[in-house]
C-alpha cells in the first residue's frame, strides 16, 4: 500500500475545519496552489506515517549529578502542557498544535564567523555530541516556574565544532519559519522569525545546555524539537526553541521580544527578584502544579555559578 507523506502545508485531518481550509485556501490561491489545496481536504491524503523520533537510542540519557537542584521535579503533564510557544499561538494551550510540526528534514546551519561553516541534519549534529541529563529550573518572565529534567549536550560543545575566530562575540540563534504550519507566524505583526542570542563567555558557560530530550525521551515538540536552549539564570523567553540557525557574529543580536517591546525587554534578561518587570513584581513565581508563590533567587539559583560573568556591568543592562 502507498502511504504519502504530506507536503509541509499539507493539512492535518484534524485541522481541516471549515475556517482552515478556507485559510489555506486563499493563502495558495493565484496558482496551482489553489488546487491542490481542495485535493489535499480530502481525508484519503490525511493519512500519515508516524514521523521516527530523533536519535531515540540515546535516552535516557545518563544525569550529570552536578545540576542537581533542591526543588521537585514538575510533574510531566504539567510542563508538557503548559507552554509558551508563540509561533502556534500566544496562549499557553498550544502542545496539540505543535504536534504539526515536521522533525524531518531538519537542517541546522552554522555560519557566520566560523571556521567551520556547516549545514547538517539535527540527528548527524546531536549523534556527534556528548548527551547528559540535568535537572534545571526555569523561571519565566510571567512569574511562572518549572524544574524539568532536560537531556542534551553543553552549548560549548557546539561552539568547538564550528571553530569560532577571534572577532566573534556574540551567537545568534534563530527558529524555524513555517508559516504554513506554525499559525502563529501568520500573524504580521510578530518579528518572525524568533532570534535569540547570547554573549559568547555565555554560550561557553557550563550551564548553557542545548536540549534534544526531555523527562528521558526526545524533547517533546511543543517544548522546542528538536533543539532548544535552555539558559536556567535567564528569564525563559531567552530559551529559544525550534532552532534552525546559529550565527556566529560581532553584533549583539536583537532578540524577537526586544524588537516587539524593547523597553520591557532586555538582551540580557537575567533573572532578579528586586528588579521589578514595569508592568509586575518580580520578586515571586509560582512553580506549575503549586499552590502557593516561592521567592524567586538572584540568578534564578544559579548566582554562584553566573555572577563573575557580569563582573563590573551596569545593573541596569542585565536583569531586564
Ligand atoms: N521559538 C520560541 N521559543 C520560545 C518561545 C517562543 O514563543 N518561541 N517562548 C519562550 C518563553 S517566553 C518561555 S517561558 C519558554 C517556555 O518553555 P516551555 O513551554 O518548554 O515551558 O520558551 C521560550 N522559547
Ligand atoms: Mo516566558
Amino acid at each position: 500500500m502507498l502511504i504519502r507523506r504530506p507536503a509541509r502545508w499539507a493539512i492535518p485531518e484534524r485541522d481541516a475545519t471549515p475556517e482552515t481550509v478556507f485559510l489555506n485556501r486563499r493563502q495558495l490561491l493565484g496558482g496551482a496552489g489553489g488546487l491542490l489545496a481542495a485535493g489535499l481536504a480530502t481525508p484519503a491524503f490525511a493519512r500519515t506515517e508516524p514521523e521516527a523520533p530523533i536519535a531515540p537510542e540515546l535516552y535516557p540519557a545518563k544525569r550529570n549529578d552536578a545540576y542537581k537542584i533542591d526543588r521537585e521535579i514538575t510533574e510531566k503533564r504539567l510542563a508538557t502542557t503548559y507552554n509558551n510557544y508563540y509561533e502556534f499561538g500566544s496562549h499557553k494551550d498550544i502542545w496539540e498544535r505543535a504536534q504539526d510540526l515536521p522533525l524531518r528534514p531538519w537542517t541546522v546551519k552554522i555560519d557566520g564567523m566560523v571556521g567551520k561553516p556547516m549545514e547538517l541534519d539535527v540527528e548527524d549534529l546531536i549523534r556527534k555530541l556528548p548527551i547528559e541529563e540535568r535537572l534545571y529550573r526555569h523561571r519565566c518572565v510571567e512569574a511562572w516556574s518549572m524544574t524539568v529534567p532536560w537531556s542534551g549536550f553543553a552549548l560549548k560543545e557546539l561552539v568547538k565544532l564550528a571553530e569560532p575566530q577571534a572577532g566573534a562575540k556574540f551567537l545568534r540563534m534563530e527558529t524555524f519559519m513555517m508559516p504554513d504550519i506554525a499559525r502563529g507566524q501568520r500573524q504580521r505583526w510578530y518579528p518572525w522569525p524568533y532570534i535569540e542570542g547570547l554573549r559568547m563567555d555565555e554560550a561557553t558557560h557550563d550551564l548553557a545546555f542545548m536540549a534534544t530530550g526531555v523527562y528521558g525521551k526526545p524533547i517533546v515538540k511543543q517544548m522546542g524539537a528538536p533543539l532548544r536552549l535552555a539558559a536556567p539564570w535567564k528569564y525563559g523567553f531567552k530559551s529559544i526553541k525550534g532552532i534552525v540557525k546559529f550565527t556566529f557574529t560581532d553584533q549583539q543580536p536583537k532578540s524577537y521580544w526586544e524588537q516587539l517591546i524593547g523597553n520591557e525587554y532586555g538582551f540580557y534578561a537575567n533573572v532578579n527578584p528586586e528588579v521589578d518587570h514595569p508592568r509586575w513584581s518580580q520578586a515571586k513565581e509560582r512553580p506549575l502544579g503549586a499552590s502557593s508563590d516561592v521567592p524567586t533567587l538572584l540568578y534564578n539559583g544559579y548566582a554562584e555559578e553566573v555572577a563573575g560573568l557580569y563582573a563590573g556591568m551596569d545593573p541596569k543592562k542585565l536583569f531586564y
